[in-house]
C-alpha cells in the first residue's frame, strides 16, 4: 500500500514536470537552457513571417574591459529587427560563470511571463529562435544572474521604429535611472522654467516705482 501511494506521488510530480516544460518550451542541455522557443506561432497581428533574422551575440567581461563601473558585457547591446520576424540569437557566453541573454515583455499568450530565456553554462553556447510581435517596441534584454544586469548586461531589442531607448543601454543611452512617470528632457525644462523665472524677476526688480 506504502509503497503503491510512493508510486503514484512519483508519477505525479514527473507528469507535472514533464507538463511544466511542455508548457514552458523547454530545451535543457548540458550547455545551458533555452526557454519559450517559438519558431512557428505567429504574434495576433502578424500574417506572416516578414523576414528571418540571425545574430550571434557574445556575453563576458572582456566586451566592457576599461569601462568604469561595469563588469558583464555583450558584444551587442541593441538588436534591431522587423515587426513580425523571426530572430534565431546564438548566445556565447566567454567567461567561466553562466550568463542569460532573456528578452522581456513579450505577449504572454505566446511567452509565458513574457519571457523568451537563453542561458549559456560558461564556454558553452546556446542557439533560440522566437518571434516578434508587429507593434513597434523597444524590449528589455538582460542577464538575470544576480548583479550582472546593474553590472552591465542590459540591452534592448528594438522592433520596427521602436518606442524610445531604455536608459542605461551601454553605447546608447545614459546611466541615469528615470522614473516612467517623468516627462522625457525634464531637465530642459526644469532649466527653461528657472531661467524664464529669473528674466521675470528681473524685469519687476527694473520696473519697481
Ligand atoms: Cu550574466
Amino acid at each position: 500500500m506504502r509503497l503503491s501511494i510512493i508510486c503514484m506521488v512519483l508519477l505525479a510530480s514527473t507528469a507535472i514536470a514533464q507538463d511544466h516544460s511542455a508548457h514552458h518550451r523547454m530545451h535543457m542541455s548540458e550547455s545551458g537552457i533555452v526557454m519559450n522557443q517559438n519558431a512557428n506561432e505567429l504574434p495576433i497581428g502578424c500574417d506572416a513571417i516578414s523576414r528571418d533574422h540571425e545574430f550571434t551575440i557574445h556575453g563576458g567581461k572582456k566586451y566592457v574591459a576599461g569601462k568604469p563601473g561595469l563588469t558583464f558585457g555583450m558584444s551587442q547591446h541593441e538588436v534591431r529587427v522587423e515587426p513580425c520576424s523571426r530572430v534565431t540569437v546564438t548566445f556565447v557566453n566567454e567567461d567561466e560563470i553562466r550568463h542569460q541573454w532573456m528578452v522581456h515583455g513579450l505577449p504572454k499568450y505566446l511567452y509565458p511571463t513574457g519571457m523568451f530565456h537563453i542561458e549559456a553554462m560558461g564556454r558553452q553556447r546556446q542557439t533560440g529562435t522566437f518571434i516578434v510581435p508587429a507593434e513597434d517596441r523597444n524590449y528589455l534584454i538582460h542577464c538575470d544572474m544576480a548583479q550582472h544586469m546593474e553590472k552591465g548586461m542590459r540591452g534592448q531589442l528594438v522592433v520596427g521604429r521602436g518606442s524610445g531607448d531604455l536608459w542605461g543601454i551601454a553605447g546608447v543611452s545614459d546611466a541615469f535611472y528615470r522614473s516612467s512617470y517623468l516627462p522625457r528632457h525634464v531637465g530642459w525644462w526644469a532649466v527653461t522654467a528657472a531661467l524664464v523665472a529669473f528674466a521675470l524677476a528681473w524685469r519687476w526688480r527694473l520696473h519697481r516705482p
